[in-house]
């Protein structure tokens, strides 16, 4: 396979003799292709066989111990103006990035086969769907681009007849954290990553390009690229909403996705458009439709289990890619949270003991295709996406944010949003609660200067009068004792249904300083069996806390200087006064 695409024939030239690859292989995207990869890394150890009967097609890849989680501090948005990143980015001078990647880059595969993975993010016939191809020397990317993107020949048809691409180019390099850099030039619309084989650092097509260069194009184009889940919740009575939500990692977006209603609800059906990135468009009439980019899940494997997400339990039981899990006697995948079994060896090869601690890596992840989740909505593949009717941001509160309240208009959503934050576990940084900001859960992700992309947001009020509600949630409240408050997974159904009954302007709420907030009686409860004192708590509104919170919030702001959209300080001005 080759192309009659010009510019990618000249950058695929251009990146060989820089990189000198042994061979170079276009990607067809085909099974057979697949296959073959498999193989490959069977024979390499890249891939290690799971047990065949329990765990069909299922492969085990252990990444180097340095190499398991994005790297933050490594991750620059490169552009001839450092004030265009803002300073919730890494900037770097695209000179002085080229100079240093090119170094890094010099015959980087030698020995090894350049494959170029052309792909396209969205259903491959979808107006709002974009292409982009990688250039790799890891045969793991690659399979795992298969599962993710829509990989291969139509992909390439696509850019062959529109003449665009994203392009991205990555090695593995000697896998050094200090040679280890992941580079973007929105200006170039070039992704450069080197040093890590890791998810979001590796699989460009992923927080790469869908949405760093994503969220720079959308603004330029008048759209949203956004760290967003799609669910679609249908009533017994067959009324479809579609729900767009946004919460920091270790905030459950995966199983939001894919809730299991619990038995009080028969005949309720939930179905997952996607559980990472949303893409939204105005149709031309001035509905925001959502296309899930992405065709896979690379999930957070920990705490998978029949109770949290009964649908990731099973759709990982086979063709699955997992990555740094644990491995039990009989090589099946464990992890913490599985069951009650015990591990042989650690997420390092290496025997464990009870007394070694964790034996899966806690980020450890599966790679899987959409199409296996049960709860999996065909309308995933619709070109025209699905049109939502609520946008939900949420965090892991402690304390301070309800259970769930609904945002005045889409102005007052914009600082919802803005105001998103997440309170650190002290299993992550040894200090339990310290409140980190992560606006629109894109802190890692915007890339381009957080005033200027709430400003974006801000502008939507005035190109339609049909925008969603916006909503904020917390399923993460404790009580003195440390337990938390509500039961969550399956029973946050309630909760979106009355989500869903404001969009419909059929239930009511209670006019508060924050926004609307349900009184219990304006919720189903029915056979919940939650205390009313809890419920209460859940739905209060704590004034003196509230009033330290938007100080919080107004000095974060302040880190953005002059260029924070007065719009948005308005909106908080007029919070803090009905706080009084
Ligand atoms: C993330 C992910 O880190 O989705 O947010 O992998
Ligand atoms: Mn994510």
């Amino acid at each position: 396979m080759t192309t009659t695409n010009q510019a990618l024939l000249d950058w695929v030239a251009e990146t060989a003799k820089l990189t000198q690859p042994e061979r170079i292989h276009w990607c067809d995207g085909s099974e057979g292709e697949y296959q073959s990869l498999v193989k490959l890394m069977l024979g390499t150890g890249d891939l290690l066989e799971l047990n065949q009967k329990s765990y069909p097609r299922c492969y085990l890849h252990r990444s180097d111990p340095s190499d398991v989680a994005r790297v933050e501090h490594l991750t620059f948005i490169c552009t001839p103006e450092k004030a265009e990143v803002g300073p919730n980015n890494h900037w770097m001078a695209p000179a002085e990035a080229h100079q240093k990647m090119n170094g890094l880059f010099a015959g980087c595969m030698r020995g090894r086969t350049l494959y170029v993975i052309p792909y396209c993010m969205g259903p491959i016939d979808s107006p709002y769907a974009r292409c982009g191809v990688e250039i790799t020397d890891s045969p793991y990317v690659v399979a795992n681009m298969k599962i993710m993107t829509r990989m291969g020949k139509q992909a390439l048809e696509r850019i062959e007849r529109e003449g665009s691409f994203v392009r991205g180019l990555h090695s593995t390099g000697d896998l050094s954290p200090d040679r280890r850099f992941i580079m973007h030039f929105p200006h170039e619309t070039l992704i450069q990553s080197i040093g890590s084989g890791y998810g979001g650092n590796a699989l460009l097509g992923k927080k790469c390009h869908a949405l760093r260069i994503a969220s720079w194009q959308a603004r330029q184009e008048g759209w949203l690229a956004e760290h967003m889940l799609i669910v679609e919740i249908e009533s017994p009575q067959g009324e479809r909403h579609y729900l767009a939500a946004a919460f920091p990692s270790a905030c459950g977006k995966t199983n939001l996705a894919m809730l299991i209603p619990p038995a009080s609800h028969a005949g309720w059906k939930v179905r997952t458009i996607g559980d990472d990135i949303a893409w939204l468009h105005l149709d031309k009439h001035g509905q925001l439709r959502a296309i899930n980019p992405e065709s896979g899940y690379f999930g957070v494997v920990p705490g998978t289990n029949p109770k949290t997400n009964r649908n990731a339990f099973d759709m990982i039981t086979h063709d699955t890619i997992f990555t740094n899990v644990a491995v039990t006697a009989d090589n099946e995948p464990w992890w913490e949270g599985k069951d009650k079994q015990a591990p042989v060896t650690d997420w390092r090869g290496r025997p464990w003991h009870k007394a070694d601690g964790p034996a899966a890596h806690p980020n450890s992840r599966f790679t899987v295709a959409a199409r296996q989740n049960p709860s999996y909505s065909s309308l995933a593949d619709d070109p025209a996406g699905v049109p939502i009717s609520a946008i939900i941001f949420g965090g892991r509160r402690r304390e301070l944010a309800p259970l769930v309240y609904q945002a005045r208009d889409w102005r007052h959503g914009v600082l919802v949003g803005a105001s998103v934050a997440s309170e650190t576990t002290a299993a992550a940084t040894g200090q339990v609660g310290v409140v980190r900001r992560d606006p629109m859960a894109m802190k890692p992700f915007c890339g381009y200067d957080f005033a200027d992309y709430w400003a974006h947001w801000l502008s939507f009020a005035d190109k339609s009068d049909k925008l969603p509600q916006i909503f904020h949630v917390n399923w993460f409240r404790q009580d003195k004792d440390g337990h938390f408050m509500w039961p969550g997974f399956g029973e946050n159904l309630r909760v979106l249904r009355w989500i869903i009954d404001r969009c419909e302007d059929r239930a009511a709420a209670r006019d508060t300083a924050i926004g609307f907030l349900p009184q219990p009686a304006d919720m189903d409860l029915d056979g919940l069996g939650i205390d009313p004192a809890v419920m209460d708590a859940l739905l209060a509104v704590d004034a003196g806390a509230w009033k330290q919170e938007l100080e919080g919030i107004s000095t974060y702001f302040d880190g953005y200087g002059s260029k924070i959209p007065p719009a948005l300080r308005e909106e908080l001005a007029r919070v803090k006064q009905r706080l009084g």
